[in-house]
């Protein structure tokens, strides 16, 4: 007899959250939308009514619903930390859109209570780790092949910051994440040291905001990775890297090879293929085969993905990476010893 749909609500309906329940809706396999719910109750009205899903008037009615099996978490990193204990104390697994939180203390705070429950019902949405070219990648680089992974280039680049309070700190804790995660999938290790550095900001950033940043990463098994992480490009969504290993480099995210160009001027936006506007087409396979991955992990009673010890510890080197863009210096970054539940985790 074949399973039934796995019944998935999702609080917090903006852009990413609209994204998930639409493509929840539309085009996963084995789902069913069940359940939206939103500050703004209007917004999540007007979604429930499109794709035919009940409305919730609050985030833990949606969790404690019987007819809502699992949750995807789209709503702001700072309300996280309770959404996913209510996750935890009802049981429901939960797909919690990065950052886990805003601080390290909270993150540690998930992950023993995760811990404790002894098995796996939080993923972090890093998404990367879906995308094709990055599995491949990752795949290459175990298959040993190219020898020891040595350096890794992340380019991380949006056309435009997405609101007027945007602040220095906020491209580090929301952009630069990405690319702690990312290293440490594609090294299979931790950071140990991150170092932010800026040259003079763009124009085009809001006053006082230090963008494009530098970030660079030590690895605990010696690599070393450079981030640049501009949010104001002007341009689109770019996020490519290479990766660099004992006997020849892996490069992702280019569209085709030969010349290369991005910009504003007669060939602006054109790179061999087309610029992305933003990070749902830029991604929008890997969000599709993250969700699809996780929607049948969740219905099999398994878990895929990166783990809330996987948050955490993005969420720590992004500390350590704020302390560093505060005082331009390397800064160390420690973890405690992991619980034996993450015990695989990378
Ligand atoms: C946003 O929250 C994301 O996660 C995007 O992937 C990233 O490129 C952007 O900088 C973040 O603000």
């Amino acid at each position: 007899m074949s399973r039934p749909p796995l019944r998935v609500g999702v609080i917090g309906v903006g852009t990413m959250g609209t994204d998930h329940a639409e493509r929840l809706a539309l085009r996963t396999a084995g789902v069913t939308l069940a359940g939206v719910t939103d500050p703004d109750g209007g917004r999540a009205a007007a979604l429930g009514e499109r794709l035919e899903a009940v409305v919730h008037d609050d985030p833990l009615s949606l969790v404690t619903s019987p007819d809502v099996d699992a949750v995807v978490l789209a709503s702001p990193g700072v309300v996280h930390e309770e959404q996913v204990i209510a996750c935890l104390d009802h049981e429901k697994p939960v797909l919690c859109e990065k950052p886990l939180t805003m601080d390290d203390a909270a993150s540690l705070r998930l992950v023993e209570a995760e811990a404790a429950l002894g098995r796996r019902l939080v993923t972090v949405g890093f998404m990367r780790r879906f995308d094709p070219e990055y599995a491949e990648v990752k795949a290459a680089l175990a298959s040993g092949e190219h020898g020891r992974l040595l350096l890794l280039h992340n380019v991380h680049r949006n056309r435009s910051a997405p609101n007027t309070g945007f602040r220095s700190e906020m491209i580090v804790r929301d952009s630069l994440v990405h690319e702690v995660d990312a290293s440490r999938f594609l090294f299979g290790e931790e950071v140990v040291e991150v170092t932010v550095l800026s040259p003079a900001p763009t124009a085009h950033a809001g006053d006082g905001v230090v963008d494009p940043q530098v970030a660079v990463f030590r690895m605990s098994g010696g690599g070393l990775v450079t981030n640049e992480v501009f949010i104001n490009s002007q341009v689109g969504y770019e996020v490519r890297f290479e990766a660099v290993a004992e006997c020849g480099s892996l490069t992702a995210g280019l569209a085709s090879s030969g010349v290369q160009a991005t910009g504003v001027g007669p060939r602006g936006g054109t790179w061999g293929g087309l610029v992305p506007d933003d990070y749902r087409a830029r991604f929008a396979r890997a969000y599709d085969i993250e969700v699809q991955a996780w929607a049948d992990a969740v219905r099999a009673g398994t878990a895929v993905g990166p783990s809330a010890w996987d948050g955490y510890a993005a969420t720590v080197v992004s500390t350590a990476g704020m302390a560093s863009l505060a005082s331009g210096r390397p800064v160390p970054v420690r973890l405690p010893d992991r619980p034996g539940l993450y015990a695989d985790a990378h």
